[in-house]
This record gives structure tokens, sequence and C-alpha cells, in this order.
């Protein structure tokens, strides 16, 4: 087969493409396993030894020539065709509403930007918290030492340099302490995560909101006091509150807080298990190791600190039944969430 006319065909098809599947083809038919110039290749055994390495740059040069054509005719196609879908474009005004599939915030959002603006109109700052956290801000500097039977409530996911997915909002604690001494007023939301065996109430990627007050003569009055203008406030009606004993090592006493049910009033529902009361947060004087540890003078600064469930919040507001729905990205649940 003769190179030159091989080359003369090939100017004729490429100038033929009109797009670049078109190309693809070309390309097969020339330089593919069974192309032509790959044909004119495997007859190089039937050359003469004296004439084979001329032959050879030959079709070489021909390859190449193919190979280059081919590139410039791509970019010129591809061009083309951005060239097209501009003119062929409708112009849109940008500024005219959207009606439909706008998408919204997600519940958990709406739940957490709630609480933000509570506590931020309560003279409280808000911080954001890393997820991946060493050992140290997880667990040893809110008084779980190593071996701490504590622990085992809390099993996570481990990084092979040893740090964890943060099992508690409670592990930004320390940073915070250490970075804006007392007195502080401060909440921080964050995303955690458990080894968990999961159900209706229990994910393995959560939120929480955890808040720390920190000044001269706090009491559990001011923690009863802030947490029950919170969830007054995000579910539309005063809410009482109520303490239990409950025992976490960075709080001392320690306390799960229930609030009166907004559903019934405290009569008794579905929502609150017929008990009139509903399990929500988990709070307590701040353990006075955990404040020497944050570099705060006990003689002089005592706090409370809580760490309410934000994922089963949002779920109680938006009578979402189960947790697992959060994170599923179902629209069909998600677009269904109303205020109540
Ligand atoms: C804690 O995580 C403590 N750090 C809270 C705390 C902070 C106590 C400050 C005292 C002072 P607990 O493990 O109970 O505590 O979790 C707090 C809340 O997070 C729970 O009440 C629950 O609402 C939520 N929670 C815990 N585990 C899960 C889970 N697997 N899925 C969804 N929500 C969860």
């Amino acid at each position: 087969m003769d190179i030159e006319k091989i080359l003369q065909q090939f100017d004729v098809d490429i100038n033929k493409a009109t797009n670049c599947d078109e190309l693809i083809e070309i390309r097969q038919n020339y330089l593919g396993k069974s192309g032509h110039l790959s044909q004119v290749m495997r007859m190089m055994k039937d050359i003469a030894p004296s004439e084979r390495k001329s032959f050879g740059e030959k079709v070489n040069n021909a390859k190449d020539r193919v190979e280059s054509l081919l590139r410039t005719k791509k970019e010129e196609l591809e061009k083309l065709a951005i060239e097209n879908e501009l003119k062929n474009a409708k112009i849109v005004d940008l500024t005219v509403p959207c009606s439909e599939n706008v998408g919204s915030l997600h519940p958990i959002t709406i739940v957490q930007e709630r609480i933000v603006e509570i506590f931020k109109s309560m003279g409280f700052s808000v911080e954001d918290g890393d997820e991946i956290e060493t050992e140290y801000n997880n667990f040893e500097s809110v008084n779980v030492p190593k071996n701490h039977p504590a622990r085992d409530m809390q099993d996570t996911f481990y990084l092979d340099n040893g740090e964890l997915l943060k099992t508690q909002t409670s592990a930004g604690q320390n940073k915070i302490m250490r970075k804006y001494g007392a007195p502080l007023r401060v909440i921080f939301p964050g995303r955690c995560f458990r080894n968990e065996e999961l159900d209706a109430s229990h994910e393995n990627t959560f939120f929480q909101v955890e808040g720390m007050m920190i000044d001269e003569n706090i009491s559990i009055s001011n923690l009863i006091y802030f947490m029950k203008t919170m969830l007054s406030n995000v579910f539309g009606k005063n809410v009482e509150v109520r303490l239990r004993p409950g025992f976490f090592p960075f709080v001392e006493p320690g306390f799960e807080l229930d609030c009166s049910c907004p559903y019934c009033g405290g009569h008794g529902c579905n929502v609150c298990k017929h008990s009139g009361w509903i399990e929500l947060c988990p709070c307590g004087m701040i353990h006075p190791k955990v404040l020497e540890m944050g570099g705060i003078d006990t003689d002089k600064y005592q706090g409370f600190a809580f760490g309410l469930g934000l994922s089963r919040l949002t779920m109680m507001t938006f009578d979402i039944d189960d947790i697992r729905k959060l994170n599923s990205g179902e629209l069909k649940t998600l677009k269904q969430v109303k205020v109540k």
C-alpha cells in the first residue's frame, strides 16, 4: 500500500469530519490495530534489509502527521462546538426569582441557626470546631483518662496517626478555654461520630451543640435559666425544665436535663412517651480539673457546660421519625419539614 495515497485519503477524510466522534473513527481507521498505517508497518518484513530504515522512518513520519492533524482538528471542532452552544444559548434574566426546585436549608441547619441566634442574643459567641481531633482534646482534657470506663460509651473511628473523629463537641472545651480564658460565654455546634449500633435514634454521624459559660459566681441557677430560655425559644412556647442526676466525668455535679413536653404541655403524648417530659440535654457544672487543664483560675471562676443533641432536637422539631433520614439526602423527607 502506498503511504502517499494513504495520506491523501486521510486528508480527504479529516476535512470532511464535522464532530469528535467522527475523528475517533478516523483515528481507528488509520492508527488503530488494523488501521491503514499499522498494516503498512506490517509490510516491513517483506522490505529489503537495506531499505528498512528509510521505510520505517517514512511510516513513522506519516503516523506523526496523522496524529498532529487529528489533534489540531479536534481543537478546532471543540472550539466550534462551544461557539455554537453560546450562539444558541437562551439569554435568561438572572434576577427573576426561581419558583421551583430552589432547594432549602437542611432541617439541622434550620434548628442550629435558631439556637445560635438565641445564644447570640444572650451575649454568647459562636465557635467552630474540628471534626478530626486528638485523643487529648476528645478525652484526656475533659477528664476521661486512658482506660477510663467512660471511653467505652464513645467508641469512634481512629486515624492511622492516632487522631480520631470527635465523639462529642466537648472535645472543643479545652482549646476554647485556652484561646479565650475567663470570663467566657460560648457555644460551639459540630458534627460528631461514634461507632454505634444504628437505629431510629442512633446515627454514627450526628450533630451536637455544646455551650459553656465561665465567670465569677456561676451556679446551677444560671444553667437552668439559659437552658429554659433556649428551649422555650426553639419550641416557640414557654417550657419547664427539670434536672436529674447524670454522670459525665467532665462535670460535677452532672445532670440530664428534661424539658416539659412542648407538644402536650406535659399531659402526656406519643412524643414524650406519656411521661410529660423529654430528655434533652446532658449538662452540669464544669469539673474543676477540666477548668484547670484549660488554664482557668478555679479559685475565681466556675462554669456550666451542656451538650445538646442537635440531631435529636431536629427530629423532634420537625416530627422526623428516624434519625437516619437526616443524613440520607432523601429529598422526599427533607422537603416535607414543616416548622412546628
Ligand atoms: C455527651 O456527648 C456529653 N459530651 C454532653 C455533655 C456536655 C455533658 C457538657 C455535660 C456537659 P451524650 O453521650 O449523652 O453526652 O450525648 C449528648 C447528646 O448527643 C445525647 O443526649 C443525644 O441527644 C446525642 N447523641 C449521642 N449519641 C448519639 C447518636 N449515636 N446519634 C444521635 N444522637 C446522639
